[in-house]
């Protein structure tokens, strides 16, 4: 397979003036008749073949302005040669059969529980009509939908119906990848909105009957998002009707097409007794981003797919900052950090890393990745800290205003803000061409009430780029006196030299630094501390983000002295821990965020970049140690925490309540390793909401109990799918090292382990690599275990085998024997007899 080139983007040789298509659904062989209007680009002149891309169409006719077409299909597509086209704008019709009941890759059109639905992004519509199957080509689309099926929708606007047929217009030009159709036996759960220009909107949440009842939370999300994005953004919603889909078979999260978002139904079914608060949190972001992509991705789309962080990161950022808003901003951030450390960082760090805007790729959707989406965010924010918030507004403005209908790319973006500002962002720029995660290390000096801080940054090499270049970096720095309070509040510093110096003035006292304050930059923060600046820090930083990150580098240097040394967890961290856990001051959720200890892939990576190679055993005994420490020094207060936290009343999702019950789960986490689970069987016994139930029978796992509450938890849900993959994942992340692997083979062996569903397949195999300890086993299990269903997967639905063999991604960090492991089982996938491009491609860039 040979890689597609950022650097051969050609534009389009025609553009597309209308689209109208002709559905007949039937599950083994549908009919797609298409009428497509034609025109040769005006900004080429000359006259060019006009390629449309296909793949899996039986073709059964096809003409120009009515003249049958001669030639016939390859394996990608159809050329319809230059020389048999007009001079100026034709119809191309033609009629195709597919199959959607045997589309088991879920990309294109294909059958859920007998509902039909499509995904098209990224180059999904080539699997269901003859097209120019790139974003740059714009057109409105028109959709008759015949099936007898009671429920028919398309994007846009419903402009008629009758008895088994439907048809829906769009009058918003939009590439394919935003197309969607769905036809099926669903119940809306409806509201209305109103606009800011009072323009009303039908607002629809499709589900199986039943679930409609699960839909308020997703449809609350969806209310508030329109409000934020018309107060934050300006943006106003622009079509008479909204309507999300939830189905049960779904590669990924949820998807953005124009008026018919389509999602994951564990993003948007919820009710308190089937739904933890983390998964109420995600239903919101995830709501949140799909609808903010109806402008940012939408309106304004991307030239071609290496632009695709211009719509991810950027409407990424959107949710975020309406997440803050909706929630506290100081945990949201927490939190999103803590995301991109696990996944991004990791991902830089590895044969897979990748610019935020690659140059080359194999297949496309191997780069819906943590880089472009969260990495991407983050440069969105520096770019709004350089230019201050009042700036990034005037110049979101002015996209919105220079671009909307356009497909645009990143070079379009940046000039925007260089337009709207008058910054050169010649040099801002490297954040979106090179790859990998910029080291700063610090030195500080303090001399007759003058500090300097003195930065230098280091880009290190990735796969492909040898080389990188300084970064601009805003750095937030605040100063604080040594009896604690701020003498320099945040600033912003801007670094853009290899090293640099910042100096501050008319200090009576040499000053403790808070540096990278809220997380100003995606870079690794190196510098030299005492646990005693550290603990001072986590008592008196204002600002939320450093306090945090000063418990968590105090935890991760114990723990790391734990696994090297054998050490002991020293009274330092457990006082500093101990205040923080009982300080009624502070959020219940800040507090749960800091009693979590760094997690055993991240203290792997720590360790090798620290020149170890990390032992997952050790880590993960020592991790246990560390816990257990924490638990008896804690231990006269647990009780009545757990006590003062309960939350008297009926359940509500929001932040406030959910931070307490985050809090409380800590607290019984550390109780249950004292009491030999009495208080956490008592709490699962007694709760009336998913993140208690579920909470309370993770307690009881971790100290290798709770087998009776898992059976009578499969009981009580053995009906209900989303409940049920909680169960499938539970016991495999809490299960000891040495009884994963088996664990996994017993759990595939069970009958609801549907593995063709993506979601299930996710709660096991994805809960196996998310052990570390368990999934890096010494004898190797957990690779071959892997491996094994990977290869299984692939021929089936490459994209979701593709996604989770980046399990493999950190094999430089272990030792060789682990190594040697790993290798054997990449080769064993690379040999596979149907091996997919995804799947090829991901395993190839691994074994490098
Ligand atoms: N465009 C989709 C999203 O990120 C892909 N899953 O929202
Ligand atoms: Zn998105």
């Amino acid at each position: 397979d040979t890689p597609i080139r950022l650097a051969d983007y050609r534009p389009p040789s025609h553009l597309v003036d209308s689209v109208s298509l002709v559905f007949r659904l039937a599950p083994g062989e549908t009919r797609v008749l298409s009428e497509i209007r034609f025109r040769p680009n005006p900004a080429l002149p000359g006259r060019h073949d006009l390629r449309l891309d296909g793949e899996g169409l039986k073709l059964v006719s096809a003409a120009v302005d009515g003249a049958p077409v001669t030639a016939s299909p390859d394996a990608t597509g159809l050329t319809l040669p230059a020389g048999s086209l007009p001079g100026g704008a034709f119809t191309f019709t033609a009629e195709v059969e597919i199959d959607p009941a045997a589309n088991t890759a879920l990309e294109g059109l294909y059958m859920s529980n007998g509902m039909y639905c499509t995904q098209c992004e990224a180059e999904g519509f080539r699997k269901i009509t003859f097209y120019p199957d790139r974003p740059d080509v714009m057109a409105p689309f028109r959709v008759r939908i015949e099936s007898d099926l009671p429920v028919l929708l398309s994007n846009g606007n419903e402009v008629a119906s009758g008895p088994g047929w439907a048809e829906w217009h769009d009058p918003w030009p939009k590439p394919s990848y935003l197309f969607a159709l769905v036809a099926g036996d669903l119940v809306a759960h409806s509201a209305g909105y109103t606009t800011m220009s009072g323009r009303d909107v039908a607002l629809n949440i499709w589900v199986r009957p039943g679930d409609e009842a699960r839909c308020g939370y997703a449809m609350d999300s969806l209310i508030r998002s329109m409000t934020w994005d018309e107060e934050v953004y300006g943006r106003e919603y622009d079509l008479d009707v909204f309507n999300i889909v939830a189905v049960d078979d779904f590669n990924m999260g949820a998807m953005e097409n124009k008026g018919l978002n389509i999602f994951n139904s564990k993003y948007v079914l919820a009710l308190p007794e089937t739904a933890t608060d983390d998964d109420f949190a995600r239903i919101e972001a995830i709501i949140a981003h799909e609808y903010f992509h109806n402008w940012t991705g939408n309106r304004v789309t991307c030239r071609d797919w290496f632009q695709l962080c211009l719509k991810e990161g950027l409407t990424v950022f959107r949710d975020q900052q309406f997440s803050s808003d909706m929630r506290s901003a100081a945990v949201k951030r927490i939190e999103d950090v803590l995301t991109l450390r696990a996944r991004q960082f990791r991902e830089d760090d590895g044969p897979l890393a990748h610019p935020v805007r690659p140059e080359d790729y194999i297949e496309i959707n191997n780069f819906y990745t943590a880089t472009v989406y969260e990495k991407g965010a983050e440069v969105i924010g520096m770019l709004k800290r350089l230019v201050g918030d009042e700036a990034y507004d005037r110049a979101l403005d002015l996209y919105f205003q220079r671009h909307d209908g356009q497909a645009a790319t990143i070079e379009d973006w940046l000039t925007v803000f260089e337009d709207a500002t008058g910054r050169d962002l010649s040099q801002f720029k490297l954040w979106y061409s090179e790859a990998g995660t910029p080291r700063l290390k610090v030195s500080d000096r303090f001399e007759a009430g003058r500090y300097t801080l003195e930065f230098e940054q280091v880009n290190p090499p990735t796969p492909d780029q040898p080389v990188k270049r300084p970064k601009v970096i805003p750095i937030a720095v605040g100063l604080l006196n040594p009896n604690g309070d701020e003498v320099v509040p945040t600033t912003v510093l801007e670094m853009t030299e290899p090293r640099q110096s910042f100096t501050f003035d008319g200090l009576a006292s040499r000053p403790v630094p808070s540096i990278l304050r809220g997380f100003s930059a995606p870079v690794v923060l190196e510098r030299e501390t005492s646990p005693e600046e550290r603990a001072f820090l986590l008592a008196h930083d204002t600002d939320p983000f450093n306090k945090w990150e000063a418990g968590r580098a105090l935890a991760k240097d114990v723990l790391a002295r734990m696994v090297t040394e054998g050490a002991q967890p020293g009274p330092d961290w457990l006082d500093a821990l101990a205040r923080v856990a009982v300080d009624d001051a502070l959020d219940p959720a800040f507090r749960a965020l800091s009693l979590r200890l760094p997690g055993e892939d991240d203290m792997a990576h720590t360790l090798h970049s620290a020149g170890h190679v990390p032992d997952p055993a050790r880590i993960h005994a020592a991790r246990e140690r560390m816990a257990e420490a924490l638990a008896q020094r804690l231990e006269p207060q647990l009780g009545a925490l757990i006590d003062a936290l309960a939350e008297p009343g009926p359940f509500s999702p929001e932040a406030r309540a959910a931070g307490r019950r985050a809090l409380r789960l800590a607290a019984l986490g550390l109780v249950t390793r004292r009491d030999g689970g009495a208080r956490a069987e008592a709490a699962f016994r007694a709760a009336n909401n998913m993140t208690e139930e579920v909470g309370a029978l993770a307690c009881l796992l971790e100290i290798g109990r709770g087998q009776e509450e898992l059976g009578l938890f499969e009981t009580r849900w053995s009906r209900d799918r989303l409940v049920m993959d909680k169960w499938f994942a539970l016991q495999i992340l809490h299960a000891a090292p040495d009884q994963t692997g088996a664990t996994v083979e017993r759990l595939t062996t069970h009958p609801a382990f549907e593995w063709k569903n993506p979601n299930r397949f996710r709660s096991v195999i994805g809960a196996l690599s998310a052990n570390h300890a368990g999934f890096h086993h010494a004898s190797g299990a957990g690779y071959r275990l892997l491996a094994d269903w990977l290869i299984r997967l692939d021929p089936l639905n490459p994209q979701t085998a593709a996604r989770m063999s980046t399990a493999f991604e950190t094999r430089a960090r272990y030792d060789a024997d682990r190594q040697a492991m790993m290798v054997a089982e990449l080769d064993r996938i690379l040999a596979a007899p149907s091996l997919s491009r995804d799947l090829g491609e991901m395993a190839g860039r691994m074994r490098r």
